[in-house]
């Protein structure tokens, strides 16, 4: 029979489904559906394993759930705008847009060869007008509806490219391409109001049940909500105040100074004739605005030489810093500094010689000998030193305080949030302009949706930094909508995690020419039943999805709740990584891999260096290209090893000893089910035998073992498992053969169930196998088989065993045991033995499943 064939089975089912369009969910809206997704890729050229390891695993769910009767939706497309395609055409002098759709195609055809059960008919492509016309359509109703607004802000911006960075592309205060210092400046940009649903997407987090509690802590740390107070400093000389935000109100009579923002107003207004707070500030926003880089900064201030008023004791006067560690986002922008119970607080104090006053007292301290020193006490405590808060608890403290600040006019309790609104706006070329104009009349007017889309021009270069769009010498002149007269458009595009806020919904009716989609798709296909996807996108990208179905239910689009039911968050796929004795890293084909811990540079006898297994990654040169696998071994090898190696959610170690395991394992099943077909198997009509002999039951109970706990594994992401028990059945398989007609029956019933199993997971060889059986149907669309419970638990029942007479013991046995296996089960147990005290048994006389009498 030869050799299993994998290059020309795997092109030749590919080409069957295709035709078949088995894939293509079925329109009747009557059917239970299932919508699985992965989130989709940026089209940077190549598939990863990464890409691999996310699509396999969303496979076996699509092609599991398809077999269990339901209507699947399982979608492919591009996220395709963004930063690297503009790059590359700075680069290469490529334009964008080809660029972009060159590395489709080369992708697609990439994933076409992993033999992923998709619905090839929906693919989308954000960058295509057809994709993003509707999401300009969104926002202008978002506008007209509240959702977005205009505002300046602060960006960071680099004074070479002329152009706004993220926060991730500053580094150490420096641009990632010019490295010239980074500025901050105020733009206008426009906004989403995520803020407005702040409480509802906190609350609905606990309705996440199949979610991560991992992402579901991440997202509640994200917006953050906190309880606490704003406070008013009365400033000693004039007539206005300093509002702060604490959630520490309980500590106010510990407060030592006052420190402000850099570009808060009233430093800016302190800086215009102090030019030392001046360059002060300008050193400040030389930093960034990322929070992660003004925690890792040191703790700077300056003294503005203004003083304020204690609010619970106007006779006690503070000093007012400007201080770097102060976000001017974050809740007003100042804070009241109270050192002894904050480690920045505490870190200043003693940096510019302000008291720290312990007010909160840990238990069993003594109040006399508490005392601060290089540590901030930040737990719960009495409070003292704090006059009529003296004795409370934090929690009691808080209240009074609050009380009495809401009585002498000077604060008032008040919930703030992290959750910054999302600031859309990108000063870019590769992404959806935002369709707005402005008028020197009218304002910033929405494009009329007859007008829509506003699509990017073609005739663009990126000679110049800075964006294209504001250059093109007609591109943006227009005409305003609604007075007629001359204006600009808007030549900011969004940030590209607009597409992907809503495309799982675009997925549902992905080629309606007219609406983003029908309500009736929507209806039927949303939530995603299973969301599948890297931990990356824990934050930004769930939020502004989960915020997006609110905004769009809001504005009549759709109905619901959450986007996503189910999620499901795989590990990285990691692999040794080399290095030559210069320290240069390797790849892993430059490697000749000799025995547990040695390994050479390919055909020399140049001895590498072996380091710990990390995450796939250019720089470490440690990965293994697919493509490569893929012509190897096949797809369905690079698929089982990646299911069998871990528990999804954990990193996968890649081995080439695994995935040659995966594939000797593959021509197992294939000549196994070969042999089964060469024993001669009866017609798949054929009826259940009456009876089996014991060989065949036990390969039935091994079968249905197999079947029934595989199913559960899938269920539950167990896919690894489910990998075991396939290999457990394949076993007992390997060490069965037939000898009559029943035997026969069996065994076709354990090979088919073997295939079955393997359909969701090595989907080519599974329907080569099952057609190899002389089942006319594909496997892709037949039913999961049904485990008959009779033959998945080991019935067993429990012996009475009497010596003489006397109760001895129980012992268990299978139900139905033979009476050999009774009696040598009650002689051997311990009890039994002693009472027989060495003697031979006269007599042993069992009744079935009850009772076995020995004599002696
Ligand atoms: C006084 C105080 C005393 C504070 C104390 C803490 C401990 P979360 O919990 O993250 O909301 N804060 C307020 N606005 C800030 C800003 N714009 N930039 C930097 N820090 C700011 O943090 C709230 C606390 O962070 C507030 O409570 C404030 O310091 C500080 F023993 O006020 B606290
Ligand atoms: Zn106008």
């Amino acid at each position: 029979t030869g050799r299993y064939n994998f290059l020309e089975v795997e092109e030749k089912w590919r080409k069957v489904w295709e035709t078949d369009k088995s894939f293509e969910p079925s329109a009747d809206r009557s059917l239970p559906k299932y919508y699985v997704l992965e989130m989709f890729p940026y089209p940077s050229g190549r598939i990863h394993m990464g890409h691999v390891r996310n699509y396999t695993l969303g496979d076996v769910v699509a092609r599991y759930r398809r077999a269990r009767g339901f209507n699947v939706l399982h979608p492919m497309g591009w996220d395709s705008f963004g930063l690297p395609a503009e790059n590359a055409a700075i680069e290469n002098k490529v334009h964008p847009a080809k660029w972009t759709r060159e590395n489709i195609a080369a992708m697609k055809a990439q994933l076409m060869t992993l033999g992923l059960s998709l619905d090839w008919s929906r693919e989308i492509s954000t960058c295509e007008p057809d994709y993003y016309k509707h999401e300009q359509k969104m926002f202008t109703d978002f506008m007209r509806a509240g959702l977005a607004y205009r505002k300046e802000s602060w960006v960071n911006w680099d004074p070479v490219e002329n152009t706004v960075l993220a926060n991730e592309q500053v580094i150490d205060g420096r641009g990632w391409r010019s490295g010239a210092l980074v500025e901050k400046r105020k733009l206008s940009q426009w906004f989403l109001k995520i803020t407005a649903f702040a409480d509802e997407l906190l609350e609905a987090i606990e309705s996440l049940e199949r979610w991560p509690d991992k992402v579901r802590t991440m997202q509640t740390n994200w917006i953050n909500r906190s309880e606490g107070a704003h406070v008013d400093f009365s400033l000693v000389g004039r007539d206005d105040s300093l509002r702060v935000f604490t959630t520490r109100p309980d500590t106010l009579y510990g407060a030592s100074f006052c420190a402000l923002a850099a570009n808060h107003p009233l430093i800016a207004e302190q800086a215009e004739n102090n030019p030392d707070l001046a360059e002060f500030v300008s050193e400040c926003n030389r930093l960034g605005t990322s929070e992660e880089v003004i925690e890792k900064a040191e703790k700077k201030g300056f003294d503005t030489g203004l003083k304020v008023a204690h609010p619970l004791d106007p006779s006690w006067e503070l000093p007012v810093y400007a201080a770097n560690f102060v976000l001017m986002e974050y809740g007003t922008g100042a804070v009241f500094g109270c050192p002894a119970h904050d480690q920045r607080d505490l870190e200043f104090a003693r940096k510019y010689g302000l008291p720290v006053t312990p007010v909160v007292l840990p238990k069993g301290e003594d109040p006399q000998a508490f005392d601060i020193v290089n540590e901030a006490y930040v737990g719960d405590g009495t409070i003292f030193n704090s006059g009529f808060l003296d004795g409370l608890g934090v929690d009691e403290a808080k209240s009074k305080v609050i009380a009495r600040l809401g009585e002498l006019g000077t604060g008032e309790g008040t919930v703030t949030y992290r959750l910054r609104d999302w600031g859309v706006s990108r000063q870019r070329y590769w992404g959806c302009p935002v369709p707005v104009i402005h008028c020197a009349d009218c304002g910033a007017v929405p494009v009329p949706d007859a007008d829509l889309p506003v699509a990017l021009p073609d005739d663009v270069d990126f000679d110049q930094p800075g964006n294209p769009l504001d250059r093109h010498p007609t591109w943006k002149h227009t005409t305003c909508p609604n007075c007629g007269k001359d204006a600009v458009r808007e030549t900011d595009t969004f940030d590209t995690f607009f597409e992907s806020s809503w495309y799982f919904a675009r997925f549902c009716d992905a080629n309606n020419p007219d609406e983003a989609f029908s309500r009736d798709a929507v209806d039927y296909w949303l939530p995603v039943d299973q969301y599948v996807g890297g931990i990356e996108h824990a934050v930004l990208h769930l939020l502004y999805s989960r915020f997006f179905v609110r905004a769009l239910s809001q504005c009549g689009y759709m109905n619901l709740d959450e986007p996503f039911d189910g999620l499901f968050t795989q590990g990285m796929v990691c692999h040794e990584t080399y290095r030559s004795e210069d320290g240069k890293w390797l790849s892993p084909v430059d490697i000749d891999r000799r025995g547990a811990d040695s390994a050479f540079l390919l055909g020399t006898d140049k001895p590498v260096k072996i380091g710990r297994s990390e995450k796939m990654s250019k720089s470490r040169k440690n990965v293994v290209d697919p493509e490569n696998i893929v012509q190897t071994y096949g797809a369905d090898t690079a698929r089982l090893f990646m299911l069998s190696d871990s528990p999804p959610d954990r990193d996968l170690e890649w081995t080439e000893s695994g995935v040659e395991g995966a594939w000797r394992f593959l021509n197992k099943v294939w000549r196994q089910v070969q042999d089964a077909i060469g024993a001669g198997l009866p017609d798949r009509n054929t009826p259940l035998p009456a009876s089996f002999s014991g060989p065949a039951d036990a390969l039935r109970r091994a079968a249905h073992k197999a079947l029934d706990g595989a199913t559960g594994d899938l269920e539950r992401f167990h896919f690894n498992r489910a990998v075991a028990r396939i290999r457990e059945l394949s076993n007992a398989i390997g060490e069965f053969s037939p000898s009559d007609d029943s035997d026969r029956w069996a065994y076709r019933e354990a090979v088919e169930h073997l295939v079955q199993l393997l359909g969701p997971m090595t989907p080519h060889l599974a329907e080569e196998l099952w057609r190899a059986l002389s089942n006319d149907t594909l496997v892709a669309r037949s039913t999961w088989p049904v485990a008959d419970p009779g033959l998945v638990v080991d019935d067993m029942v429990t012996l009475a065993v009497q010596v003489n007479g006397k109760m001895r013991a129980k012992v268990e046995v299978e139900r139905d045991a033979s009476e050999e296996n009774a009696r040598s089960a009650a002689l051997s147990h311990e009890n039994v033995q002693r009472a027989m005290e060495g003697k031979e048994p006269r007599k042993i006389i069992v009744v079935p499943n009850r009772i076995v009498n020995i004599v002696v």
